[in-house]
C-alpha cells in the first residue's frame, strides 16, 4: 500500500499500469458470440428484422414481462421515436441531472425540455417539484432511473394520469432492475433501455423500447423502419432506428451472462461500500431495499467541507493513478448548449442539481475490475483525503 509521498499527483508512480475505466464493456462467451456471427454471415441477412433481432426481442419480452419490446440502434433514437409516437409536443418535464441524450431527444424535434430539480437523496427528478412546472403546453413527463435506481415511479405516474400527460421513463441505466417485484420496462406508457457498450449489458450500440400498449408498439415499429408497412407501402413518417443482426447476436450472448454480470457488479459495489465506510465527507449512493439493481454505476458524493478536498481535486489525483473516474453528469444539461443559451437562468430553479454536479464521481466497476483493484482504489481515495491540503497545494 502506498504512503502519502507515493501518491502519483505528488510525484509517485501511478498505482495502476493500465487505466481503469468507468463503463468498460462486459463481454460474454466469445465462442458463442462468434458462432452467432458466423451463422449471420452464412445466412447473409445482416439487418432489417433478421432472426437474431426477432429472437432477442422475444427473449427481452419474456424477461421483462411486457407485451412488446422493440430493439433499436441506440437509446437516443429509441427515445426520439417513442416521444414522437406518444404524441409529445410543446413542453416536456425532465431532470437536468441526466445524460444529455434525454433532453436532446426532445429538443431534436422542437419540443422544449423543462428542467426539473432532483431529490438530493435519490438523485432523480423530484415529483414534489413537477406540478409547478406544468403549463398549458406540457404534454409529458420523462423520469430517468438514474444509476439503475427506479425513480419516483408511482408519484410521477399519478401526476401524469391526473394531469392527462404522457409518462415515459428513460431506463437507459436500469436494464435488469426491478421495482416492487416488477421488472423495469413495464411502467408508464413506455420505457427505453440503452445497450451501449458502456452499459453492463451491451449490444455494442443498441437500445430497446418496452411497452404494454399494442397501438404504441405498432406505431414505433413503423417509425423505426421509415414507416414501411409492406414492400412498397409507407403509411407513416419514419426514420431508421433498426438494430443490426450483429448487435442482436451480442445481446443474445450477453443475456446468457446477465446474472453473472450483475453478481460481479454487486460484489464490486460491496467492496466499495466496505472500503469507503467511515470516510468523512464521502457518501456512496445507497442501493438497498427490496428493489433489484444491476449495480452498474458506483457513485460517490464528496462533501468538500467534511472531506477536506473538492471532488475535482480528488478526480485529478485519481486520474494520476490511472483510475479514470468520471463526473457524471457534470455540469448538468441546463449548463450545456443549446439549453444554456435558451434558459440562462435555469440554475436558479435547480439548486439541488447545481450542488450535486459539484459533488458526484462515478468509479470504475464491471468485469474488467477486480475486488483487489477496488481495495486499492479505496485505499488511494483514503490517502488522498488524508492529504487533501498537500494535493490542493500541488494543484493550485
Ligand atoms: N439516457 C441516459 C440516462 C443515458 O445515460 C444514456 C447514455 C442515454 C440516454 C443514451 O443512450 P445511447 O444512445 O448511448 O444508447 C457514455 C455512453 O456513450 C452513453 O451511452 C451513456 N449514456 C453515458 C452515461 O456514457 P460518454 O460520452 O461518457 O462515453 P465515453 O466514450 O467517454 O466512454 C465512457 C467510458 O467508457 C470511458 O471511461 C471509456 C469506457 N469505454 C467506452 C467505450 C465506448 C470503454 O472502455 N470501451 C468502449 O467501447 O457517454
Amino acid at each position: 500500500m502506498k504512503d502519502s509521498s507515493e501518491l502519483a499527483i505528488l510525484g509517485g508512480t501511478p498505482a495502476f499500469t493500465n487505466q481503469l475505466y468507468v463503463g468498460r464493456p462486459n463481454i460474454g462467451d466469445r465462442s458463442a458470440f462468434m458462432g452467432r456471427v458466423n451463422d449471420i454471415l452464412d445466412r447473409r441477412w445482416l439487418t432489417n428484422n433478421g432472426i437474431c433481432v426477432q429472437e432477442f426481442e422475444r427473449r427481452l419480452e419474456a424477461l421483462l414481462g411486457v407485451k412488446h419490446c422493440i430493439a433499436m440502434c441506440n437509446a437516443t433514437v429509441a427515445l426520439e421515436i417513442t416521444i414522437r409516437a406518444l404524441g409529445m409536443t410543446g413542453e416536456v418535464i425532465v431532470p437536468s441531472f441526466t445524460f444529455v441524450a434525454t433532453p436532446h431527444s426532445l429538443q431534436w424535434q422542437q419540443i422544449t425540455p423543462v428542467f426539473c430539480d432532483i431529490d438530493p437523496e435519490t438523485h432523480s427528478i423530484d415529483p414534489r417539484r413537477v406540478e409547478s412546472l406544468i403549463t398549458p403546453r406540457t404534454t409529458g413527463i420523462i423520469g430517468v432511473h438514474l444509476w439503475g435506481k427506479p425513480c419516483a415511479i408511482e408519484a410521477l405516474t399519478e401526476i401524469a394520469h391526473r394531469r392527462n400527460l404522457r409518462m415515459l421513463f428513460d431506463a437507459a441505466h436500469a436494464f435488469g432492475c426491478s421495482h416492487n417485484g416488477r421488472m423495469i420496462g413495464s411502467f408508464g406508457d413506455a420505457e427505453v433501455f440503452s445497450f451501449h457498450a458502456t452499459k453492463f449489458f451491451n449490444t455494442f450500440e443498441g437500445g430497446a423500447v418496452a411497452t404494454n400498449d399494442d397501438e404504441l408498439a405498432a406505431r414505433i415499429r413503423l417509425m423505426k423502419n421509415f414507416g414501411f408497412a409492406g414492400y412498397d407501402t409507407v403509411v407513416y413518417i419514419g426514420t431508421n432506428g433498426k438494430m443490426s443482426e450483429i448487435s442482436a447476436a451480442m445481446g443474445l450472448t450477453s443475456l446468457e451472462h446477465l446474472e453473472e454480470f450483475i453478481a460481479i457488479n454487486r460484489r464490486n459495489y460491496a467492496a466499495y461500500a466496505s472500503g469507503l465506510a467511515d470516510l468523512p465527507g464521502v457518501r456512496l449512493v445507497p442501493l438497498e431495499g427490496t428493489d433489484r439493481y444491476n449495480y452498474q454505476y458506483v457513485v460517490i458524493e464528496i462533501n468538500e467541507q467534511a472531506a477536506g478536498i473538492h471532488r475535482d481535486a480528488l478526480l485529478q489525483a485519481l486520474h494520476a493513478e490511472n483510475i479514470m473516474a468520471r463526473r457524471y453528469f457534470y455540469p448538468g444539461c441546463h449548463r450545456m448548449e443549446p439549453y444554456r443559451s435558451y434558459f440562462p437562468n435555469a440554475g436558479l430553479l435547480l439548486p439541488e442539481t447545481e450542488l450535486l454536479v459539484q459533488r458526484v464521481l462515478s468509479l470504475p466497476t464491471g468485469t474488467a475490475v477486480t475486488e483487489e483493484d477496488i481495495i486499492n482504489i479505496c485505499a488511494i481515495i483514503r490517502l488522498v483525503l488524508e492529504n487533501g491540503v498537500k494535493v490542493a497545494k500541488v494543484l493550485a
